[in-house]
């Protein structure tokens, strides 16, 4: 799975991305900071259930503090995008290709309203305006590559008489949508039947709806630590009522996480509060401190942590999965509960078996449920946190 930030130049994509991921990379008030995406491994948080069996992970991948499981997911941070990207300006479309294999969307929004459209230092900037400007950018963008191809490719399956929603999750598989999106969109849209006699503005409107099916997104309100970021906070929600928003203060969490790391604070991601450890020092302490007051006092936490789990869990719809046996909880070498998987909801046992290794697909006879020793056959659909063994022949 991989996560996309996007946004306009100097909204705060890298200092989110650094956050979740303490890479170093570059981060600065100017324009166009970033201009090769950077490629690294943030983090889900997940109830971790080895307090349930009372006993202490030992993870192979990521890290759990104080029974919170931290599970890997790909994160990606881009250039930042202006009006006029899907045809060629800023940094152009070149890295709108990066974007192809997101499956979900991180909108970074900057909600102090200090920087304009192209990311330049200003005040009283609308966010609302680069709400608007970033999703015609992407329908722009679906729409070129739909049009590229759209005459020939409507007139072959026409005359093959194919099944169109198949045919465009084959034709753009590099976009990542799946025949069920395509499905959903045309049955919402009153479309033509076929494809050819499609206007330019029906097709625009398909790639729109595709786009936002294929590519879910949620609106990250960064920079709410500002003074002006809660009343544009507020004009966002009103205006994009029936989108996904959260306010986050990305600078933040890279101050917690960083202070975390050199062992001045005791601080889990996503956490409201933090402890102080021996060491820190007062000038430390006020920045600290400030962070407390403007922002996990008044938002219950940085947001950065949120949003990546409202993006996995609410928009994707996945489920975190262990595998896991009732007797024994740990690996031949004796970690415990070394593993925990992120699968797409609606995965069932049969799935999670041929996710694990295709023979424990190919010879299931059931899964025990690490929990209740109950047997479940190949069926049975997974939950959210389960734990499994998987009986094969
Ligand atoms: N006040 C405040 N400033 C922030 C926050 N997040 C980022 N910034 C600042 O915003 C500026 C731009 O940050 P970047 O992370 O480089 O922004 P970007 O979106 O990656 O920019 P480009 O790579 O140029 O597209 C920097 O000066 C950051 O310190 C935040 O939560 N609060
Ligand atoms: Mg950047």
């Amino acid at each position: 799975m991989l996560i996309g930030l996007v946004g306009k130049p100097s909204v705060g994509k890298s200092t989110f991305f650094k956050a979740a991921t303490l890479a170093e990379i570059e981060i600065a008030s100017y324009p166009f900071t970033t201009i090769k995406a950077n490629h690294g491994v943030g983090y889900v948080k997940v109830d971790c259930i080895d307090k349930e069996f009372d006993t202490q992970c030992n993870p192979n991948h990521g890290f759990c503090i104080d029974h919170h499981r931290f599970v890997p997911v790909d994160l990606m941070d881009v250039a930042g995008l202006v009006e006029g990207a899907s045809e060629g300006k800023g940094l152009g479309n070149q890295f709108l290709d990066d974007l192809r294999q997101a499956d979900v969307f991180i909108h970074i929004v900057d909600a102090s309203g200090t920087t304009d459209a192209e990311g330049k230092p200003t005040e009283g900037h609308n966010p609302c305006e680069d709400i608007l400007m970033l999703d015609k950018e992407l329908d722009k963008w679906f729409y070129n590559i739909f049009m590229k191809v759209w005459k020939t490719f409507a007139r072959k399956i026409e005359m093959e008489n194919k099944k169109f929603s198949e045919a465009v999750a084959i034709q753009f598989s590099g976009l990542k949508v799946n025949e069920d999106q395509v499905k959903d969109v045309l049955l919402k849209a009153d479309l033509p039947e076929k494809p050819s006699q499609w206007t330019d503005e029906q097709v625009l409107f398909f790639a729109s709806e595709l786009r936002k099916k294929g590519k879910p997104m949620i609106i990250a309100a960064n920079k709410c630590d500002h003074p002006e970021a809660q009343a544009n906070i507020k004009k966002i929600e009103e205006e994009f009522s029936d989108y996904l928003i959260y306010p986050c203060s990305a600078d933040s969490e890279l101050a917690l996480r960083q202070a975390a790391k050199a062992e001045l604070i005791h601080y889990i991601p996503g956490e409201e509060h933090f402890e102080y450890n021996e060491g820190v020092n007062d000038r430390q302490k006020i920045a600290l401190e400030k962070i407390k007051k403007n922002v996990l006092d008044v938002y219950k936490g940085t947001g950065v942590q949120e949003i990546l789990n409202l993006a996995v869990f609410d928009l994707l719809k996945y489920i975190a999965v262990f595998p896991a046996s009732a007797n024994k909880l740990g690996d031949s070498k004796g970690n415990i509960l070394p593993d925990c998987f992120l699968l797409p909801g609606g995965s069932t046992a049969l799935d999670f078996a041929y996710f694990l290794h295709s023979d424990f697909g190919k010879n299931f006879i059931k899964a025990i449920d690490a929990r209740s020793k109950q047997a479940r056959g190949k069926d049975y659909e997974l939950k959210h946190r389960d734990a499994f063994e998987i009986v094969t022949r």
